[in-house]
């Protein structure tokens, strides 16, 4: 088999299939989110209402995730229950992804291997609540988070709150910076943290005009940039966490998974869960507003995207 006559399979759903068949708008979806981020059985309501979110801003949803070594650009009603529900999914980012489709598995996609999906089944937008970033302490641990490499690699314009509030969002920007991956702003002067709707870091450009967001993301394929584009907008504010108490509770976090010795790929589920649970819930039950507010704004950014080409 020589590389270059080997494709890698990519089942769509129908309605998928023929909305990318006839040029309508389409928005990829993560979903180690349902396997890793949310527990049963908010996950399963979640990724329901986000698919709808994607509808209601004039899109098709799009979730992302790895079966019997093909990779699925739609799942169905039963697949994402069967997700949220059966414990033991491995979360597959890009570096996985190779693996798990070569030997016929099954995984959760993160951002960064939802990316490569979506640009392997031709769907040039993607929404997520929180992208994966700089951890804190990276200047130690190096733990930088594929999204953000995969970000440089993949022509998808991703739509999320921001990056994840227990990450370092300061060194997230300046990663973004410094790899050339434009980032804008809508409907906030600053990047927002999440679940928070400030990370405290201006964010480089504000476009509120969702047609010109759409023709920025254009603009900046037709000059040969091999990478994506991430779209910002801020949580809702009768969603969105008091960042004082989300700060405090990301400390206590940060020390317990220290204490316990927790890194790699497993520590951006423990911190969440950490975080969640000194919160009292009130966390996971923001990420889940934040998912699904996201999710519109990412069909309609899509859909704009749409008729800019058209
Ligand atoms: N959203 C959550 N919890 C998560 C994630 C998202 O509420 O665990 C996942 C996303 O799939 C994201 C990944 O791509 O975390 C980043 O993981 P890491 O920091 O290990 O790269
Ligand atoms: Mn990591």
């Amino acid at each position: 088999m020589s590389s270059t006559s080997y494709r890698i399979p990519v089942v769509y759903t129908e309605e998928v299939r023929e909305a990318l068949h006839e040029g309508r708008p389409v928005v990829a979806l993560e979903s180690n989110v349902i396997t890793h981020g949310l527990r049963f059985p908010e996950n399963a309501e979640t990724a329901r209402r986000v698919e709808k979110a994607v509808r209601d801003g004039g899109s098709v949803p799009a979730t992302i995730c790895v079966e019997d070594g093909v990779i699925r650009a739609g799942m169905t009603e039963r697949d994402i229950e069967n997700f949220a529900s059966e414990p033991g999914i491995p979360k597959v980012s890009s570096r996985d992804l190779p693996v798990v489709l070569a030997r016929g598995g099954r995984g959760a996609t993160t951002v960064a291997s939802s990316l490569v999906a979506a640009e392997l089944a031709g769907i040039p937008f993607f929404s997520s609540a929180g992208l994966g970033g700089v951890h804190r302490g990276a200047a130690t641990t190096m733990d930088i988070s594929s999204d953000l490499i995969q970000l440089t690699r993949s022509k998808v314009a991703v739509v999320c709150a921001g990056a994840k509030m227990i990450l370092d969002l300061k060194l997230t920007m300046e990663y973004l910076e410094t790899h050339c991956v434009p980032v804008i702003a809508h409907g906030s002067d600053d990047f927002p943290a999440f679940y928070c709707s400030s990370s405290g870091v201006r964010a480089p450009h504000r476009i509120d005009d969702e047609d010109m967001i759409a023709k920025v993301v254009a603009t900046h394929w037709a000059t040969g940039h091999p990478g994506g584009v991430v779209v910002t907008t801020p949580p809702r504010a009768e969603d969105a966490v008091d960042s004082a108490e989300a700060e405090a509770a990301i400390a206590d976090a940060l020390a317990q998974a220290e204490r316990d010795g927790v890194g790699g790929q497993g520590l951006t589920k423990y911190l969440m869960h950490a975080v969640d649970r000194a919160t009292g819930g009130r966390t996971a039950q923001a990420n889940m507003a934040v998912l699904i507010s996201t999710a519109e704004v990412g069909g309609r950014l899509a859909a704009a995207y749409a008729r800019h080409l058209s």
